[in-house]
């Protein structure tokens, strides 16, 4: 196998700009040196460049439509090339409105991924339940067959139609769930695990029932969404919507560490870091340093050590 590694410096599916910057942060924290150190090729694509799009008026409450749509859309053909050329993909946001992008065109190869969704957010707001009306809260929505009827038509999405089923999605981590989301995951029976979820359970049993939840029926690809702000604030402090009361260092690690060992991982986002955002630059440097440590984690360090885990720069 080998990994591709694809930057999406793109903001507009929120209002705080920095977040375009995400992707040099993290690799100036040694993403691609880190990678290196693995037995497989990695490749760098760089960065997507995405023009600024005039007269993006919003579409009700939700900002730039035309913007995101045609960033989405960029993106996932660069998603699909990526897999079909046969590495593991990495995409580096950027806010989390590129997951349309990155989860539809990894779709488009493997029709029957999975999709686990680590956020404090459940980002799955319609256009008409979203209180902010940013996209980046509203991915999930794009991609569900069952909301299909809930969506309006937005100027730019025209290119995406729902691809994937409530039973093939599991978050964890949430915290912050708007009521009109609340409404969708209960209606739709869909399998979360929350902050409050992992306390109970601990988080070796939420991965488990996971994975038994996504694959039990048969193996397939994984795509791992990883907003950084599922992890504490405490961690990763550079980041737009941060909440109290996230995943420890160890659980975050823990649910990349089980992600790798079932072999499928297939395609990840690591978006929301936003390097505008941290009180000093120290606050910066741990939130990128995060992200690299979860990326890593997910393509095979390990914390035993081992042939492919020799990983640490020397
Ligand atoms: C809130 C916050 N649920 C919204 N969402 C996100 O705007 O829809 N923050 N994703 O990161
Ligand atoms: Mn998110
Ligand atoms: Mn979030
Ligand atoms: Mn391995």
């Amino acid at each position: 196998r080998s990994v591709a590694v694809l930057g999406a410096p793109f903001s507009k599916g929120q209002k705080r700009r920095g977040v375009e910057r995400g992707p040099k942060a993290i690799r100036d924290a040694g993403l691609i040196e880190r990678l290196s150190n693995f037995d497989y090729p990695v490749h760098d694509f760089g960065d997507l460049s995405f023009q600024n799009l005039e007269n993006d008026e919003p579409y009700l409450q939700v900002p730039s439509p035309r913007s995101v749509g045609r960033a989405t859309n960029m993106l996932s053909e660069a998603v699909s090339n990526a897999v079909a050329a046969g590495h593991t993909t990495v995409m580096l946001g950027g806010d989390h409105s590129l997951a349309i992008g990155s989860v539809e065109g990894h779709a488009r190869q493997c029709p029957d991924l999975c999709l686990i969704w680590v956020d404090a957010h459940a980002d799955i707001n319609t256009p008409l339940t979203s209180p902010s009306g940013n996209l980046h809260g509203q991915s999930v929505a794009f991609m569900l067959k069952e909301l299909q009827n809930k969506m309006p038509e937005l100027p730019g999405f025209s290119w995406v139609q729902p691809f994937l089923s409530a039973k093939d999605l599991v978050y964890i981590g949430l915290r912050d769930v708007d009521p009109g989301e609340y409404d969708i995951l209960k209606d739709l029976g869909i399998q979360y695990f929350t902050m409050r979820d992992i306390d109970r359970l601990g988080i070796q049993r939420v991965m488990e029932v996971t994975f038994d939840h996504l694959l039990s029926r048969k193996q397939r690809p994984i795509h791992l969404s990883f907003d950084i702000d599922a992890m504490d604030p405490s961690l990763a402090p550079a980041t737009g919507t941060p909440v109290n009361g996230g995943l420890t260092y160890r659980e975050g690690i823990w649910i990349t560490e089980e992600i790798h060992n079932t072999g499928l991982l297939s395609v990840m986002d690591l978006v929301e870091v936003n390097p505008v955002l941290g009180a000093s630059p120290e606050a910066v440097e741990m939130t990128a340093s995060l992200a690299v440590d979860v990326i890593a984690s997910s393509l095979g360090q390990s914390r035993e050590g081992g042939p492919i885990a020799q990983t640490q720069t020397l």
